[in-house]
């Protein structure tokens, strides 16, 4: 049942591969069909092609908006070949059989990417394309569909065996629908934009595969890893330099670190176990940082995943070596530091080529039964001038620069959150309590296991600052972090219990900071 190909109609936009595919369709005896663009590039390669204008008898017009859009191409594609009726008519008309088309779209997202204008952007939505593609692919008993250059190898090498195979077809018809939805999906968001909607009407969640999971967060759970068109350094842009398979937990993880990471101006490490942050540092150097951030909690951090905000060094990779890590996740890392870490066989190297913009905007999704949240990206970060001391005490300036670091982290930590931290690191983080209170216990008594591993005699908390993502609605969370040692706060505000949070403050002489901004993470 394989396809040979008599007859081929390529119109492509990334002109990649063009020249291979051309050759190997000629080699086998096709004629070849093209648009303007593709048919130059063909015939500069010396291949013979005949221009779709000259095929139909009617020329390119209006600049080009229409091409192919006549019925010598779209009969000679959507014709039933087992069909007499079909191919009567074809006959009738002088419609010639297209076997294979190949196309890939106006580059409408890579316009809109480059800051173009509007009326760019519209003569960059292609409609011919996405009617051939269409076409091809509702055809696909009879005609082969390609959109992409990374598909052109298996179809010579089908052609090779004398043609491509049904499922063949199938697969490419099914991809073929699937970029032309992703391609829409773009535009309308791109319109979206235009009135100043972040969130249209109607959304289309579209990613290709770019990897099937052994299994989901459990094993009896299937899971892949789509990639969308969103351009975020993070786990899509990272090349794995060494180490087994990534799985579904340990790719939620990593995104979790070197999303919170990314929050840091100076060389900062994050470690997180179970998607929550157990030890988070910055300091002058990648090393100094990740000493301070495996004293948080070195229990949890074996086995952890560590993300770091600056290329990996050599001194940095020795010592993070020294404990059981799955994935250590960084913009870069030097030839020094992947030799290292080279004699860890199972330990993952990611390299992402970049760190992301903390504050830039974008969408997350949740689903819930049938449908999904989206909400815009958590993009909020606050800064000295977003705050408001309500205390009698005002924070010193280091207690200043411990506050906001510590809210920093709390943005990233699963609520309730309450973070401890001294000298621009984590001593104690409470995570994802049902109470205020119990996450605020937790990270106290989390502190103190962490003295005691020290071998330090007083909690790490001791003199210590404390975030909160939300507001205290009561005075007793607030109690319990002075009763741990922290001796300034920095939380929203905005209960309405506020003045009795505030008493208690004041009662116990430490300072208290708003920022006005939650951080709510579930
Ligand atoms: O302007 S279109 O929407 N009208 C058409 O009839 C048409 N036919 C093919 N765009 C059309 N195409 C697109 O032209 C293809 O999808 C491809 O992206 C591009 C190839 O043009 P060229 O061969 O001139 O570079």
């Amino acid at each position: 049942d394989r396809l040979p190909i008599r007859r081929a109609l390529l119109s492509v936009s990334d002109k990649a591969g063009l020249i291979t595919l051309g050759k190997a369709l000629v080699a086998q005896g096709a004629q070849l069909l093209s648009t303007g663009g593709s048919a130059k590039a063909l015939r500069e390669a010396g291949l013979d092609v005949t221009d779709v204008s000259d095929h139909t008898g009617f020329p390119e017009i209006l600049d080009g908006r229409v091409k192919t859009l006549v019925p010598q191409i779209h009969g000679g594609i959507l014709g039933r070949r087992d069909l007499a009726s079909h191919l009567a008519q074809m006959d009738e008309h002088q419609i010639a059989p297209i076997d294979l088309v190949c196309v890939n779209l106006y580059p409408f997202a890579a316009t809109v990417a480059s800051g173009a204008g509007a009326e760019d952007c519209i003569e960059n939505i292609d409609i011919g394309g996405p009617a051939l593609i269409r076409a091809a692919a509702k055809n696909h008993d009879h005609v082969v569909i390609l959109t992409e250059p990374a598909q052109y190898d298996a179809l010579i090498a089908s052609l090779a065996q004398g043609g491509s195979t049904l499922a063949e077809r199938q697969l490419w018809a099914g991809a073929a629908y699937a970029h032309t939805a992703a391609y829409d999906a773009m535009i309308a968001s791109w319109f979206a934009g235009q009135r100043g909607e972040a969130l249209p009407e109607t959304m289309t969640l579209s990613g290709s595969r770019r990897e099937l999971l052994r299994y989901g967060e459990n094993p009896h759970q299937n899971a892949a890893f789509y990639v969308t068109a969103e351009k975020r350094y993070g786990i899509a842009t990272a090349t794995q330099i060494q180490g087994k398979a990534l799985s579904y937990n340990n790719l939620n993880d990593t995104d979790a670190a070197f999303e919170a990471v990314a929050e840091f101006d100076k060389p900062s490490v994050v470690i997180v176990k179970h998607a929550n942050p157990c030890g988070v540092a910055s300091a002058e150097t990648l090393e100094s940082a990740w000493k301070s951030a495996l004293k948080c909690d070195p229990v949890s951090a074996f086995g952890g995943i560590v993300a770091l905000n600056r290329p990996l060094d050599e001194a940095t990779a020795e010592q993070i070596a020294t404990i059981f890590t799955e994935v250590i996740v960084a913009p870069d890392a030097t030839e020094g530091a992947k030799a290292v870490l080279s004699r860890k066989k199972n330990l993952r190297l990611l390299l992402t080529g970049g760190v992301p913009s903390a504050t830039s905007e974008g969408l997350t999704f949740k689903s819930v039964a049938g449908g999904f949240l989206a909400q815009s990206r958590d993009a909020g970060q606050v800064t000295v001038a977003d705050l408001r001391v309500v205390t009698k005490r005002a924070p010193t300036d280091a207690e200043m620069a411990d506050l906001l670091f510590a809210f920093r982290v709390a943005k990233h930590v699963k609520s309730n959150a309450v973070i401890y931290a001294k000298d621009r690191a984590t001593v104690g983080i409470g995570a994802g309590q049902m109470s205020r209170v119990d996450s605020a216990r937790i990270a106290a008594r989390k502190s103190l296991d962490a003295a005691e591993a020290a071998g330090e005699s007083v909690a790490l908390t001791q003199g210590s600052v404390a975030a909160s993502d939300a507001f205290f609605p009561f005075a007793d969370g607030l109690e319990s972090v002075i009763a741990a040692g922290a001796v300034a706060v920095i939380q929203p505000g905005g209960s309405i219990r506020d003045q009795e949070v505030i008493d208690a403050a004041d009662a116990a002489g430490i300072a208290m900071v708003f920022t006005g901004m939650r951080h709510f993470r579930h």
